[in-house]
């Protein structure tokens, strides 16, 4: 929703920032390779070796130019690999402490890790892989690597893990597990449902330039305050600053991963069953669940049919819309889609508790291990934040799994009689036992199956590079 300028506009030190935090690392493979600290000391001398290789904002905003020109072309040969192979480390909070850092005051979650929380998340732990179980996790090396041939990118990729792995000694650290991701093969750029990702994200001031006199970046397109996804002190939406606890954690992010596994011959066989009455065809059902059609386009602007020129190529125009005007009829989006639920827009008023002071930057990536005999596929769903407790968990907890909120005070203006008052869960993400939505006064959803299962994950923090050199000090 534009609205007058009120921001800082700090100064980014792009220099100091990891590069996944405010732009993504560009990448068709990504290998997360979760470790353990077994001799302090030593893991230390090691990382200190890999501080200068780590991808900051500056250079991953750098390389992407670089990484899409040799993308048209051939695939990259080892020469290139300066340019599209980008590598990250953030540290759960256990792995802070045996480095002897304190993270006394940081986000609560963060300090407990997230399968302490993973029932309020609606998870259920028996669903999760064991790596994740238990609180083995010290950190994560994310090795990300850009080529048009997706295979190559994989195998790339995997073989920068295991060079990098090299260079720390066995007896300072050991892999605890690892999850491989890669872009869609079936249609690059779509997660696993089909859907186009990476379309809407928020705008970072300091980083992205206004147009008009308003704070939207593009049309629709918010510039939220840098405090809301880095700890500085910087400005935050609401509430006053991001202040780092510690002095360490300046210019760092907390990193929400999360291994999300999504049944997709479920989700297609729920919306071929069940689409009549409430859609015109399994795709146009499917779009209601998610608020955009599969190829981007938004319900809110094209209830109807997907329409090219609204698609996930056309950023000034995908995200330019509100959803307050049909918040009563739903005709166009439903309450509870999925892109609703997680950034309802105008549906809540400014201030606290506002759609602007829950956003997030998602940095994921599809994964799919299916093969004639089985296996899995879904989202290596990253997102980054200043507050893991404002931002993902009650994203998770108070808008997904609830079937109220957010249009119940205190974050509504009007609840309007007409509005049902339960009008459902987020069918995509939501995690509650009772599955079902209102879509108007005659049509209610029930019983919809769970086609998103949460398999593992943990929270983490991304530090400065500033911040790196001193947990290797
Ligand atoms: Fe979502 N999906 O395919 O249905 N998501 N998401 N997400 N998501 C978005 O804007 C999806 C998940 C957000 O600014 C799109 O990129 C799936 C979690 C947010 O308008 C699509 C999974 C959380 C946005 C999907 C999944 C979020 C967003 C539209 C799990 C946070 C931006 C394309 C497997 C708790 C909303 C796009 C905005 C968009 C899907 C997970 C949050 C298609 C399948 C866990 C904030």
């Amino acid at each position: 929703m534009p609205k007058q300028i009120l921001l800082d506009h700090p100064t980014i030190d792009e220099a100091d920032i990891q590069g996944d935090v405010l732009v993504g690392l560009q990448k068709a493979a990504e290998i997360f390779v979760f470790f353990t600290i077994k001799d302090a000391a030593q893991f230390k001398k090691d990382l200190k070796q890999l501080v200068p290789k780590i991808a900051t904002t500056e250079l991953t905003r750098k390389y992407e130019a670089a990484a899409n020109a040799k993308s048209a072309g051939q695939p990259f040969s080892s020469a290139d690999l300066a340019t599209v192979l980008k590598i990250n480390v953030a540290f759960s909070a256990r792995g802070v402490g045996k480095l002897g850092l304190s993270h006394a005051g940081a986000d609560p979650s963060f300090e407990v890790g997230m399968e302490v929380g993973a029932a309020q998340l609606g998870d259920s732990v028996g669903d999760w892989a064991t790596i994740y179980r238990g609180r083995k996790i010290d950190g994560v090396f994310m090795v990300a690597l850009w080529d048009k041939n997706i295979d190559h990118a994989e195998t790339e990729a995997l073989n920068a893990a295991s060079a990098l792995l090299g260079q720390f000694q066995p007896s300072g650290m050991a892999e605890v597990g690892r999850e491989v991701g890669s872009l869609n093969r079936a249609e690059p750029g779509h997660e696993v449902f089909g859907f186009a990702d990476g379309v809407s994200q928020p705008a970072v001031d300091g980083l992205h330039k206004s147009v008009a006199d308003h704070d939207q970046s593009q049309p629709g397109q918010d510039i939220v305050a840098l405090g809301d996804f880095v700890l500085g002190p910087y400005d935050r939406e609401v509430g006053g600053k991001a202040t780092p606890p510690q002095p360490w954690m300046k210019n760092g992010s907390y990193l929400v991963f999360r291994r999300l596994r999504q049944d997709v011959a479920g989700f297609d066989a729920y919306t071929q069953k069940h689409f009549k009455g409430f859609a015109d065809s399994p795709d146009a059902f499917a779009a209601k669940m998610v608020g955009r059609w599969k190829d981007g386009s938004p319900l809110a602007r094209d209830p109807l049919r997907p329409n090219p020129a609204h698609d996930e190529d056309h950023f000034a125009e995908n995200n330019d819309f509100e959803f307050g005007v049909q918040k009563v009829a739903q005709t166009r989006c439903p309450f509870n889609a999925h892109i609703r639920r997680v950034y309802p827009r105008s549906d809540v008023q400014d201030g606290p508790g506002s759609a602007e002071q829950k956003r997030i930057l998602r940095a994921g990536i599809a994964f799919d291990h299916t093969n004639a005999t089985g296996g899995d596929q879904g989202l290596l769903f990253v997102c980054y934040q200043s507050s893991i407790v404002d931002k993902f968990q009650f994203i998770q907890t108070f808008w997904a799994n609830a079937d109220g909120i957010p249009f119940e005070p205190p974050y509504v203006a009007g609840l309007d009689g007409t509005m049902p008052d339960h009008p459902g869960i987020d069918l995509i993400i939501g995690q509650a036992a009772v599955r079902g939505a209102i879509w108007d006064s005659n049509k209610a959803l029930q019983n919809v199956p769970k086609f998103v299962t949460a398999t593992g994950g943990e929270y983490f923090f991304s530090p400065s590079i500033a911040g790196l050199k001193a947990l290797a000090a």
